[in-house]
């Protein structure tokens, strides 16, 4: 018995994988939609690549900034970076900003299995460009699929104007009318096509990788078996259409037809507006190309999907954290997004260098500067998030090192009343609330780090609807997560400071007199520092620089 628990655990280290992978940061010119616009890519080329590995697969990112006039920080989005938080992306949270000119190194283990993806977690940068699909393959998962082939199908929202000047006009109350989108991308272009053969089953892992608007996804004479929501395998729950918002990841199956004698089209429509794409699910190449117009759309209710592990209801929670959404035009021609107390505003030290740094008093949320909308979770806690939200937009709210339980999603304010909990909650790391209505979440605290909780509407990032849940600070700091040198080095090349409270107080360190709490005009501009951008031949507007404090 023994021998061949040995013989098995040998096996897997056999099976889990290093991948390495050296990216250089540029801009690139690309037309996806036929106008030629900057975009950031990898390796001068566009789109980005898809990260590809199996779970359990060591992966190294070596990344070096050369975007010349903006600085950057990766997400993986769906790994939880359990024993890694400071590999999680998040500039000013779990590390420095990359800045232009440097390299900095992703390691970590691919834990979560599943369709998810990478971005930028820069404010107001990924919809430039800079994402792409991570899929982590997992035989036991994959195998019971009977598929002959996975496809990947990503949808977004695509704009001509690049991504920080359009948050600018957004947030301030003079930039007249909000932006309009230009294009809807179907994986990075106008259509795609997925060639397959009569009587199979395929994989579909379709991902949003949308800046701020939700698609709705039908293919023609086909039904969709959804086999997983966010990475999370769930209980097969067939449907005509789904509807993805920014963030989200649906893993469907189809069975294809017996006959070849036509293709069908797979619509993907981007909601609100004038733009779709049509996509060709192939039997034969020679047949007539698919057209027309989906059906009407039947919503999908996500909260009827059970995951397929059959875990049950947490237990209730110890700890209940209400945030409202509103939104407040402030003095100085700005408008903020408030999520809970605070409009987020970056602290002049990493979130999570404060909590390794100020001993006990990282318990105390005061010392994270009320302008990051801490909250302090410690291990082991069952945690309620509840969202009541003010305003007329469906946010898909997303909270990083987690996947959560989603209680309770309906009209008005929370009322308290969990007798309508279900039993087996649907599990996913981004779920959209509604407008005008509440959304209660849950999860247990088991994963010791600093972990946003935002709307992926990046616009609303930049506009500040974020929060921080600082899990187990004391567990980091008995841990002491090994911190590679390169993370303080970006810190030092810029001036930031990595200990001590949000303000680089490293004594008196619940003295946060010194954090920012104003919002500053300059705080709505993207990668910290956007200046004119190299090889731009038709990128609209160039923007003017106007870094907050000259970081780059
Ligand atoms: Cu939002």
């Amino acid at each position: 018995m023994s021998r061949f628990l040995v013989l098995l655990a040998a096996a897997s280290s056999v099976i889990a994988d290093t991948k390495t992978f050296n990216w250089d940061i540029t801009w690139v010119n690309a037309a996806p939609d036929g106008y030629t616009r900057p975009v950031i890519g990898v390796n001068n080329q566009w789109p980005c690549p898809t990260l590809e590995a199996n779970v359990g697969d060591e992966i190294i990112v070596n990344v070096k900034n050369s975007l010349g006039n903006q600085s950057t920080g990766l997400h993986w989005h769906g790994q939880w970076q359990k024993g890694t938080p400071h590999m999680d992306g998040t500039p000013q949270v779990a590390q420095c900003p990359i800045p232009d000119g440097e390299s900095f190194t992703y390691k970590y283990t691919a834990a979560q299995s599943g369709t998810h993806w990478w971005h930028s977690h820069a404010e107001a940068q990924y919809p430039d460009g800079i994402r792409a699909p991570m899929i982590v393959h997992d035989r036991s998962y994959e195998g019971p699929l009977g598929v002959a082939k996975q496809f990947v199908m990503t949808v977004s929202d695509w704009y001509h104007e690049q991504d920080p000047w359009i948050v600018h006009k957004l947030l301030t109350n003079s930039g007249g009318p909000p932006p309009e989108v230009d294009a809807s991308l179907m994986n990075d272009k106008q259509s795609d096509t997925f060639q397959v053969q009569p009587g199979k089953k395929y994989l579909f892992r379709f991902l949003s990788i949308s800046a701020f608007l939700a698609h709705s996804i039908k293919i023609d004479g086909h039904d969709m078996t959804i086999t997983a929501l966010d990475g999370v395998p769930c209980n097969p729950k067939t449907v005509d259409s789904l509807i993805i918002a920014p963030g989200q990841r649906y893993d469907v199956v189809i069975q294809t037809k017996r006959s070849t004698n036509r293709n069908y089209a797979i619509h993907s429509k981007l909601m609100g507006t004038r733009f779709s794409n049509t996509g060709v699910l192939s039997y034969n190449p020679r047949n007539a190309a698919p057209g027309g117009l989906p059906d009407p759309i039947v919503l999908l209710d996500d909260m009827s999907i059970t995951p397929k592990d059959g875990q049950k209801r947490l237990p209730p929670s110890d700890h209940k954290i209400t945030m409202d959404v509103t939104y407040r035009d402030l003095p100085g021609n700005m408008r903020r997004i408030y999520l809970g107390n605070d409009t987020y505003l970056k602290a002049d030290v990493p979130t999570l260098y404060t909590a390794l740094t100020t001993g006990n008093a990282a318990l105390n949320p005061i010392v994270y500067g009320s302008a990051v909308n801490p909250s302090v979770i410690r291990s082991g806690e069952t945690v309620d998030i509840i969202v009541n939200n003010k305003d007329e937009f469906a946010h898909p709210m997303h909270l990083h090192g987690h996947v959560f339980q989603v209680l309770a999603r309906g009209p008005g304010d929370w009322n308290g009343d969990e007798s309508q909990f279900p039993e087996t909650p649907m599990k996913r790391d981004t779920v959209t609330t509604i407008p005008g209505g509440h959304l209660v979440i849950r999860f247990t605290a088991d994963n010791p780090g600093a972990w946003l909780f935002h709307c992926h509407m990046e616009w609303h990032v930049a506009a500040g609807m974020v929060a921080t849940i600082i899990e187990s600070p004391d567990l980091l700091q008995q841990a002491r997560p090994y911190i590679p040198g390169d993370h303080y080095a970006i810190c030092r090349d810029k001036r930031i400071p990595t200990q001590g409270n949000c303000a680089g107080k490293t004594r008196n360190v619940l003295d946060t007199r010194d954090c920012h709490n104003e919002p500053e005009y300059s705080d709505t501009w993207g990668a910290l520092e956007v200046e004119d951008v190299p090889g731009g031949s038709g990128g609209g507007h160039k923007s003017r620089g106007r870094g907050r404090r000259g970081r780059a």
